[in-house]
């Protein structure tokens, strides 16, 4: 199948971007869904995935019509794929990205952005080398309607100064693929992110802290965890992770000012009274919770790409900034102790 239509601005002259999508599991049947129900403007031509089977069966139920070639440098290099997404596991990210980058192509990579700050640096360098920016990180909570208000409310001007944060990451279970790591490279990672956007400032350290151990929790896994994080201004942020808090998907974010205090509210669904109670619904997990917000996200990357201009969310220094993070958590929980999070300088090509 060849794409005849593709103009220099990575879409079709009917004005339908073309994408490839990489790593047909959970988040990227989501995607793909999302892509040809949620939001306008995509047409998914090719999908792939290591596991070859599981890709054909994703196209054949979700993408009918999508080439399914053998590798993702294929995908990549393609010319039916415009733009590409790339949902893989974490530490497969960087090679598809920089594989992107050197062909030219927008890329839509799911957190974390590569399994470390020096795999990050070499994606700086290339963009950097490339002379413009290709890569959007799927940090999708900067998206979410409630972190908007909420991000709205601090810097609204009536709260005054920002002074700390408590925030808590509950998840029902973790997938059985996880290591213990991974509550710091992928859950804890959205935090980073969106700390360092909430407050429009780096993260200076961090120190983890492992309270009494949840007698659910898998060997070799921090459940909970507690990170405190340290901006550079001063503002100081806890962030509770848990890996098996079975209740549901609790989201939580309440930031203390000078002069008041702005929430996350309770729920954005229902209240219900009954029997002498008051109750709300709490989400299944993140595909529920941040539906919304995955939905404006390719919503924004797509005018971005149509247009042919640079991605305007996320980008490949807010992921290394987040990898830095993972870095210097990681250190703090397996060594102990308050680490600080070192950056290289930030290339012009990242405004701030
Ligand atoms: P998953 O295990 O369900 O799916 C990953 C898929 O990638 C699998 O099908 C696997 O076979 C495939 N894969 C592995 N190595 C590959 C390679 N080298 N080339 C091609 N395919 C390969 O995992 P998932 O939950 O879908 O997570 C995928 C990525 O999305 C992770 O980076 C994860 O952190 C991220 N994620 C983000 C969110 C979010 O809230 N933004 C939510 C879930 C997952
Ligand atoms: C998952 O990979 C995500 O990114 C979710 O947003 C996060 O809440 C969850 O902990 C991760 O497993």
């Amino acid at each position: 199948m060849t794409n005849t239509g593709v103009t220099n601005t990575g879409v079709t002259d009917t004005g339908v971007t073309n994408i490839g999508v990489i790593g047909t599991g959970v988040i990227g049947a989501e995607h793909i869904r999302r892509l040809t129900t949620a939001v306008p403007g995509a047409r998914i031509t090719s999908v792939t995935d290591v596991d070859l089977d599981r890709a054909r069966a994703v196209a054949d139920s979700l993408a009918p019509g999508a080439s399914v070639p053998a590798t993702g440098a294929e995908l990549i290099e393609s010319p039916e794929v415009d733009a590409v997404v790339v949902t893989s596991w974490g530490s497969t990210h960087r090679d598809y990205v920089l594989g992107c980058i050197a062909a030219g192509k927008p890329v839509f990579c799911e957190k974390p952005l590569a399994s470390s700050s020096t795999d990050c640096i070499t994606i700086l360098e290339a963009e950097v080398a490339a002379g413009r920016r290709y890569v959007q990180v799927g940090f999708m909570r900067r998206y979410d309607p409630a972190y908007l208000a909420l991000r709205a409310a601090v810097h609204g001007g009536s709260l005054g100064a920002p002074l700390l944060m408590h925030a808590a990451h509950r998840n029902p279970a973790l997938p059985a693929h996880f290591t213990g790591d991974m509550v710091v490279t992928d859950s804890a990672v959205h935090e980073f992110d969106l700390i360092r956007w909430m407050f429009a400032d780096e993260i200076a350290a961090i120190t983890a802290y492992t309270p009494r151990r949840n007698s659910r929790a898998k060997d070799g896994f921090p459940d909970p965890l507690v990170l405190v994080l340290e901006l550079a201004n001063g503002v100081l942020v806890d962030v509770e992770v848990l890996a098996n808090a079975r209740y549901g998907y609790d989201i939580r974010g309440e930031v203390v000012c000078e002069d008041g205090v702005a929430a996350l509210s309770e729920s954005a669904g229902v209240v219900v009274r009954s029997a002498g109670t008051v109750a709300l619904g709490v989400p299944t997990d993140w595909p529920e919770r941040f539906a919304a917000a995955f939905d404006i996200e390719f919503r924004s990357w797509l005018a971005s790409v149509a247009g042919g201009e640079e991605p305007t969310g996320p980008d490949a220094w807010d992921g290394y900034a987040a990898a830095a993070c993972i870095d210097a958590a990681l250190v703090s929980l397996h060594d102990g102790g308050r680490v600080p999070v070192t950056l290289v300088d930030r290339p012009s090509l990242y405004r701030p």
